[in-house]
């Protein structure tokens, strides 16, 4: 196996955006259970995704959510999250909260609700001219829940001019990426529902626009791992929303439901060549907290991805490519397997001190006292929620 010291230069490149919607109050439809300290603006979001970057060093940008973190001056907001550390991300659009989308946004017959929604994207674009963000991640909620409410070719039809005149303005430092979901809100079709539908769309518009792969939005017992293998051959991944999922879309913490599917989705993306600075491939974390305090809920997220980044660093290639050539099922199987069972905690520890970071980010949030700080100094104001 590959020895620690030698992946640590790799470990250091890793970047994880956060979701600014993690920091405040989201539940299910039966109960959002609110917790003190939550933050009421974009600028607390934000503050509280700098916390995490502060204490692990693995989360440099934070993503904003469009109209949900709407102000005046982006580049005041910009302005504000460099002087904690940290930077403004993907500007993620939102087209699944206006009455008029109740059939539909850049999928819908009337040309002007489509019209309404490919406005919205502009806007966003011009958000992102602002911030000096990179990625306009697009989901759609379109879909149908009957069989035959819909002409679900004619929405295909009507996405791709959607999506192309929202493509015609992305800058040329700028990208468009396209997220997929097999279902929710929508239960019977979903227009972006997989990874082959995205792919097609987006490679109909151009280089600058790429798939997003969020890991909860397959059917249970998909192998992510090969569709990640696939995008990477075929140029096209862009992004990733990391959560886990036991059920549907649960946006559990990463790593937390199944830490080997982690492993196995980080292996690929490294053996692919799109994990690091240069890859263009994107890491961020799409998660609710529902019951658990969010910021160390986003620590616990990003110490598991770098867990799994670092022991699927820790596979011997060369090892693993001479037993498949050599059909050499249980010796491949095992060298894989010696990766993944190998504890990276107390080396990764070691590794943080020796960078002048805590050893337990985890242990070093509890004791600062910023949760006690800010559940005195936020009182009065309404929460954010998932939605405001
Ligand atoms: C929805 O299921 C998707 O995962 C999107 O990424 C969405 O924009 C995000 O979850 C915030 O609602
Ligand atoms: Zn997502
Ligand atoms: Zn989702």
């Amino acid at each position: 196996m590959t020895d620690f010291a030698s992946i640590t230069p790799r470990l250091a490149e890793q970047a994880i955006e956060l979701p600014s919607w993690a920091f405040g109050n989201s539940g299910t439809r039966f109960k959002v259970f609110g917790t003190p300290g939550t933050p009421r603006t974009p600028q607390e979001k934000i503050a509280d995704a700098a916390q995490v970057n502060k204490f692990t060093a693995l989360s440099p940008t934070v993503a904003l959510h469009i109209p949900w973190d709407k102000v005046d001056d982006y580049a005041a907001l910009r302005d504000y999250a460099q002087s904690l550390g940290v930077d403004l991300g993907t500007i993620n659009s939102n087209t699944f909260q206006d009455d008029d989308y109740k059939f539909g946004s850049l999928t819908h017959v009337d040309p002007k609700i489509r019209q309404k929604a490919i406005d919205h994207h502009f806007e966003c674009i011009d958000i992102m001219n602002q911030t000096g963000s990179r990625d306009l991640k697009i989901w759609l909620a379109d879909g149908t829940n009957y069989p035959g409410q819909g002409d679900i070719r004619g929405r295909q039809d009507r996405l791709a001019d959607s999506l192309q005149k929202i493509y015609a303005r992305i800058g040329d430092e700028q990208r468009l990426v396209l997220e997929y979901k097999f279902f929710e809100p929508a239960f019977y079709h979903t227009d972006v529902p997989d990874w082959g539908t995205s792919y097609v769309q987006v490679l109909a518009l151009g280089d600058k626009a790429m798939v997003c792969l969020d890991t909860g939005h397959h059917a249970p017992g998909t192998n992510i791992e090969f569709i990640v293998a696939q995008l990477l051959r075929l140029g096209k991944l862009g992004s990733f929303d990391f959560n886990s999922r036991f059920y549907a879309d649960d946006d559990l913490i990463v790593g937390a439901a199944d830490p080997f599917q982690l492993f196995r989705i980080l292996y690929e993306v490294i053996r692919g060549g799109g994990y690091g600075a240069d890859s263009g491939v994107a890491f961020m974390l799409d998660q609710c907290h529902n019951v658990e305090d969010k910021i160390p809920g986003q620590i616990r997220s990003v110490l598991n991805v770098q867990e799994m980044t670092a022991r699927a660093l820790l596979v011997d290639g060369e090892a693993l490519t001479a037993a498949q050539d050599a059909g050499d099922v249980l010796g491949a199987n095992g060298i894989l397997m010696d990766a993944f069972y190998t504890d990276v905690r107390p080396a990764l520890a070691e590794w943080r001190e020796s960078r002048g970071l805590d050893g337990d980010p985890f242990a070093a949030y509890a004791a600062s006292g910023y949760q006690a700080k800010i559940a005195a100094d936020r009182v009065g104001g309404t929460q954010a929620g998932w939605g405001a």
